[in-house]
């Protein structure tokens, strides 16, 4: 029986391990990551793979002069987090994030995706 439970003890810290290192990554965006869309949208929302700390979370999205392009406050719902944008002219936008999740582990990184053509 030496060998199963040698598996086992195995297996568990696999699975602990795991559950330490899920932080709260960025799953998916819309506009879609290094994405071009056609017409400018009204919002990013950023989704996570986990619930986020709102306190402690926020995002800017910048044009390709620097220049504030969000609307400000986030709102947040779970593992969403989002912020409304001015009109948007053509061109490059960056957007930088960071989160506190729900397991008290920071995370942060940025993409662009560009309107117009
Ligand atoms: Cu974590």
């Amino acid at each position: 029986m030496r060998i199963p439970m040698f598996a086992t003890a195995v297996l568990l810290g696999v699975i602990a391990g795991t559950a330490a290192e899920a932080h709260a990554f960025l799953d998916h965006a819309d506009p879609r990551v290094g994405s071009t869309v056609p017409t400018a949208p009204r919002e990013v929302s950023l989704t996570y793979t986990q619930n986020l700390e709102p306190a402690f979370s926020g995002v800017e999205v910048t044009d390709a002069n620097g220049a504030r392009v969000d609307l400000g406050k986030p709102s947040f719902s779970s593992s969403v987090m989002r912020v409304g944008l001015k009109p948007l002219s053509p061109g490059a936008y960056k957007v930088r994030w960071h989160v506190l999740s729900v397991d008290t582990h920071k995370t942060e990184g940025s993409f662009t995706f560009h309107v117009g053509q």
